[in-house]
């Protein structure tokens, strides 16, 4: 278990995800954690990686930095989303094993499944299929994460677990049109086409497919859960149980923003994953269980962004 004045580092604790868990930490009390931003210590950078590793040498790693993005982003620089992360992750995992760390928590994502993944997916779905083309090559690289902590649990009995979160939301999130996931792209555009009076908002693909949505606060907190009490080999997804269309989602962000105009769908952009339902029972079963509603969730994070909107765009 860990205890409030163990050393513990969270790699990307700037982004939302990691962000997240450093206020979870704060608020249970934790006051020996260790961070650095990305300009101080590049985790692509095996030296430097080693080096940090041998002068903090944390008791617990929350392995949260990641190069991330929308659909938009993991189709265009698929070779950055490959390669970053393979080396992100080969980096923290394999210094963290050296140095002796007691436990660590790897985060993947829901794009680990198949395509076609039965829905909804459950932890023995994984390498059942092939994966969708364009987050193949992220995937492949939180796939590899997976593999890296199971494979040193079973050779050097390293207790290193892995979580995969669903599609994420809340504060810190990325707010560039380009880059984003959906539910950013949706706060700000709806917000932008209040201000300005437009007629429409455009939603890329068809609306049709379905994803589930989870509030960052709830990932922190399973992922406080998960370190205080599972140790298993297998990685344990991360979700509310409960999906939505694009359209649907778009609906509720629009009423909440207060926009009234129309919606376009612009088919010339992908899709991606028709679906990509979480199976929860597992984590349910050990006994966490999500709170933040989705419409809650929409609340609050389009709240966040008006009072953070010199910050975010
Ligand atoms: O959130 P999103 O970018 O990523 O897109 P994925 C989800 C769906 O929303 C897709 C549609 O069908 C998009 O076409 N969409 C509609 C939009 N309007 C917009 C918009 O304005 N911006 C964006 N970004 N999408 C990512 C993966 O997949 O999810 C990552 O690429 C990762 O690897 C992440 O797994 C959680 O859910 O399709």
């Amino acid at each position: 278990m860990m205890k409030p004045n163990d050393k513990i580092y969270i790699a990307g604790h700037r982004g939302m995800v990691g962000s997240a868990i450093h206020r979870k930490l704060k608020a249970e009390g934790f006051n020996n954690i260790v961070t650095r931003t990305s300009r101080e210590l590049n985790l692509k950078d095996q030296k430097a990686v080693q080096e940090f590793f041998e002068q903090e040498k944390p008791d617990y790693v929350i392995l949260a930095a990641a190069k991330v993005g929308g659909i938009q982003a993991n189709n265009t620089y698929r070779a950055e989303f490959i390669y970053d992360n393979i080396m992100i992750e080969a980096n923290v995992i394999h210094q963290a094993y050296r140095s002796g760390v007691k436990k660590l928590l790897f985060l993947g994502s829901s794009c680990i499944y198949p395509k076609h993944a039965p829905q909804p997916m459950n932890e023995e779905h994984l390498l059942s299929g092939s994966l969708e083309h364009t987050n193949e090559p992220y995937a492949i690289a939180k796939i590899a994460g997976i593999k890296l902590c199971e494979n040193y649990m079973d050779q050097y009995g390293a207790n290193f677990i892995s979580a995969m979160p669903t599609n994420l939301y809340g504060p810190n999130d990325n707010y560039d049109l380009e880059t984003s996931h959906v539910f950013a792209a949706l706060i700000r555009k709806f917000h932008e086409a209040k201000e300005q009076n437009k007629p429409s908002v455009e939603i890329w693909g068809t609306g049709k497919p379905m994803r589930e949505f989870l509030h960052v606060d709830d990932m922190a907190d399973a992922c406080y859960f998960l370190m205080q009490n599972y140790d298993g080999k297998q990685f344990v997804n991360i979700g509310t149980g409960t999906d939505v269309t694009i359209k649907e989602l778009a609906e509720t962000i629009m009423e909440v923003v207060g926009y009234q105009g129309e919606l376009r769908f612009n088919t010339d952009m992908p899709d991606g994953t028709p679906r990509k339902l979480m199976d929860v029972s597992k984590i349910e079963s050990m006994g966490w269980k999500h709170k933040i509603s989705l419409k809650e969730g929409i609340r609050q994070t389009y709240q966040n962004f008006v009072d953070n909107m010199d910050q975010y765009i």
